[in-house]
C-alpha cells in the first residue's frame, strides 16, 4: 500500500513578525493572492516601535523619509508632526497601516515562534510557537528585525536589586515615574543618549554609567515644516525614487571634496552648516573620504569633540564624553536632543565604567571596583544581539537537519542577506550581508519585501516549489561583503556591526556597506535574470513508503 505524506500546508507563507516588514509582507502577498499568516510575539503590531517605548524614543531618520512609499493615498493622508518622528507617532502610523489595509485578520498576536524546521519530504516549513502550536507553510519569511533581541543585563547580581529595573526595549506600556528617585542608566549608545536627558528632567539624581563615549549630532528637531511637507508630498514619487537611489535611503547632499583638501576655515564652515541641519547622514557624506581615510575622518571627529567641549561646562566631564576609540561613523552616529547639555545639570553625574568597571549589582545599587552607588531605579540601555540574535533565537533547522546556529558558528553567512544556503524557501528580511542597519530601514525593508513577494510569485507562476541559495554564490557574496567593508574604516570599531557588544559572538562585519542604491540594482538584476545564484526546483515526488 502506498502511503503519501501529503498533508497540505496551513498557509502558503508564514511571516514571523508584525513590524514594518511583516505588515508590508502581508500586504504584498495578499495582493498576489497567497494565503498568509503573520505570527507576532508582542500584544500589538509595530515591532521595534511596539517594544521601545522608553521616554525620548525617536527615530533618527526624518519622518517624511521613514514611511512606506507603496500607497500614494497613505503617504498623502498621514500627518507627521515633527522633523524626527517620536515613537508614539510611528507606532500610531503602523497601527493605522494595519487598520487601513485590513491586515489584522491575518495577524496572530502574542505568538512567539520558538522553532522552525524544513521538512524535506514534502518541502514544507513547520513552525512551532511558545505555546506548542505548530503550523506549516511552503515559504517562511523571517521579518524578525535586526535589533529585536535585547542583550541580557549581564552583571552578576542583577536579579538581587531591590529597586526597580527596566530594560529600554522592554519598557512598560504604562510608563515609569522617576520623580524623587535616584536613577542609574547603564549605556550611552543611541538609546542611552535619548533616554538620559528625559530621565534627568524627572529624577532626583541621575548617575550615568558610561563605558564608551559616542559621537552624537543634535537632531535640531522642530515641528514638521509645513512648506517642506507640502513640497515633499507634491513630488513624493520622485522623492521615493531619490530615496532608493541614495546611499543610506535618505536623499542627502553628498560632499565632493576630500576632508584633507580643505583648510580649517572651510572645514569648520561646512560642518557648522551640517550641524545646524541636524542630519547624521549628511555628516557621514560630508567628505568623500570620511569613511575611508583615518586622517580625513579625524578632522571631522575633532570638530565634534570641539562641540562637546564647548557644550559641557566641566572640562573633566567633557573629556570623558569625547569619543576617542573609533573613527566617527564607524558606529552609528547618534542623534540627540540636549544630550551633552544634560551633563551641565546639578542632578546628573557621569561614571567612567571603562576605567572602573561595574563589578556587580547589589540589592541597593551598582558596585564598581572602586565605588558603590545607591539607587532606586536601574535602567539598562545596553543594546541588542544585533542582526543575528532574532534568527538564532528561533534557530531554524534546514535541509538534512542542519541548524542555523551550526551553519553560522563562525558568524553569519547569507546570500544577499535574503536567504541562507541549505535553508530552502526561508527568507530573511534585512538579514546580515544586506544594507539593513546601515540604511533607512524602511527603504531596505521595501526593497526586500518587494523582492521576496516577486520571487514567491515567480516560483508559483513557473510551477516551481523550492528556492535555495547556491553555496558557491553565497560564499562569493560573503567575500564581496567582507572585501568592501575592509576597504573602509568600519571594521576598526568594536561595534555591534561586528558583534563586538555580545561576549563570545564571532567577529564578522555583518551589514553590506555598498549602499542601498547599488544593492537594489544587484538584487533587481538577479530577479530579472531568473535568479542566478539560487537553485530553483519543481515539485519533487512526495515521499512514499510501500508496504
Ligand atoms: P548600543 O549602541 O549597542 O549601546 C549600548 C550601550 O550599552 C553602549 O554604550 C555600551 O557600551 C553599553 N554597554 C553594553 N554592555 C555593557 C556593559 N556590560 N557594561 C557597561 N556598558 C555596557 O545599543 P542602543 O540600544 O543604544 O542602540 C542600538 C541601535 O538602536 C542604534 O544604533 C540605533 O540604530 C537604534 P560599549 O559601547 O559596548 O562599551
Amino acid at each position: 500500500m502506498a502511503q503519501m505524506v501529503d498533508e497540505g500546508p496551513d498557509f502558503d507563507v508564514i511571516v514571523v513578525g508584525a513590524g514594518f516588514s511583516g505588515l508590508y509582507m502581508l500586504y504584498r502577498l495578499r495582493e498576489l493572492g497567497f494565503k498568509v499568516k503573520v505570527l507576532e510575539a508582542g500584544d500589538g503590531v509595530g515591532g521595534t516601535w511596539h517594544w521601545n517605548r522608553y521616554p525620548g524614543a525617536r527615530c533618527d531618520v526624518p519622518s517624511l523619509a521613514y514611511s512606506f512609499g507603496f500607497d500614494p493615498d497613505l503617504e498623502q493622508e498621514w500627518q507627521w508632526t515633527e522633523k524626527y518622528p517620536p515613537q508614539p507617532e510611528i507606532l500610531a502610523y503602523l497601527n493605522h497601516v494595519a487598520d487601513r489595509f485590513d491586515l489584522r485578520r491575518d495577524i496572530q498576536l502574542e505568538t512567539r515562534v520558538v522553532g522552525a524546521r524544513f521538512e524535506d519530504a514534502d518541502e514544507m516549513w513547520s513552525l512551532e510557537t511558545e505555546t506548542g502550536e505548530t503550523m506549516r507553510s511552503r515559504f517562511c519569511v523571517m521579518a524578525t528585525g535586526a535589533l529585536s533581541i535585547p542583550k541580557n543585563p549581564e552583571f552578576p547580581g542583577a536579579d538581587t536589586f531591590a529597586g526597580e529595573s527596566y530594560v529600554t526595549s522592554e519598557w512598560p506600556a504604562e510608563g515609569v515615574d522617576f520623580a524623587g528617585k535616584r536613577v542609574g542608566v547603564i549605556g550611552t549608545g543611541s538609546t542611552g543618549i535619548q533616554v538620559i536627558p528625559q530621565v534627568a528632567r524627572q529624577a532626583e539624581r541621575l548617575t550615568v554609567f558610561q563605558r564608551t563615549p559616542n559621537f552624537s549630532v543634535p537632531a535640531q528637531n522642530t515641528p514638521l515644516d509645513p512648506e517642506l511637507e507640502a513640497k515633499t508630498k507634491a513630488e513624493y514619487q520622485d522623492y521615493r525614487r531619490r530615496q532608493h537611489d541614495s546611499i543610506f535611503g535618505v536623499p542627502t547632499p553628498v560632499g565632493e571634496k576630500s576632508a584633507l583638501a580643505v583648510d580649517e576655515d572651510e572645514l569648520t564652515e561646512n560642518l557648522e552648516r551640517i550641524w545646524a541641519n541636524g542630519s547624521p547622514s549628511e555628516f557621514l557624506l560630508s567628505y568623500t573620504d570620511l569613511g575611508l581615510d583615518a586622517d580625513a575622518n579625524e578632522r571631522v571627529a575633532e570638530f565634534v569633540r570641539r562641540k562637546i567641549r564647548e557644550t559641557v561646562k566641566d572640562p573633566e566631564v567633557a573629556e570623558m564624553l569625547c569619543p576617542d576609540d573609533h573613527p566617527i561613523g564607524t558606529k552609528r552616529i547618534c542623534v540627540d536632543i540636549d544630550y551633552f547639555e544634560t551633563y551641565n545639570r546639578d542632578n546628573v553625574s557621569l561614571v567612567d565604567v571603562r576605567a572602573d568597571p561595574i563589578v556587580e549589582i547589589t540589592p541597593t545599587g551598582i558596585r564598581t571596583g572602586g565605588s558603590s552607588y545607591d539607587l532606586d531605579v536601574i535602567v539598562y540601555a545596553i543594546g541588542f544581539d544585533a542582526m543575528t540574535g532574532a534568527l538564532l533565537s528561533i534557530d531554524p533547522i534546514g535541509r538534512d537537519g542542519v541548524r542555523l546556529a551550526a551553519a553560522w558558528k563562525d558568524g553569519p553567512r547569507s546570500f544577499l542577506g535574503l536567504g541562507v544556503a541549505g535553508f530552502p524557501n526561508l527568507f530573511t528580511v534585512t538579514g546580515p550581508m544586506s544594507p539593513s542597519v546601515l540604511s533607512n530601514m524602511v527603504v531596505s525593508i521595501e526593497q526586500h519585501i518587494n523582492w521576496i513577494a516577486n520571487c514567491i510569485a515567480y516560483l508559483r507562476d513557473h510551477d516551481l516549489t523550492e528556492i535555495d541559495p547556491d553555496p558557491d554564490a553565497q560564499e562569493k557574496w560573503v567575500e564581496h561583503v567582507r572585501t568592501i567593508a575592509d576597504s573602509t574604516l568600519y571594521p576598526q570599531a568594536d561595534s555591534w556591526y561586528v558583534g563586538a557588544n555580545v561576549p563570545g559572538k564571532p567577529r564578522v562585519f555583518m551589514p553590506y556597506v555598498g549602499g542601498v542604491n547599488i544593492y537594489d540594482a544587484e538584487i533587481r538584476r538577479i530577479a530579472e535574470e531568473g535568479y542566478p545564484g539560487f537553485k530553483l526546483s519543481g515539485p519533487r515526488e512526495l515521499a512514499r513508503s510501500d508496504a
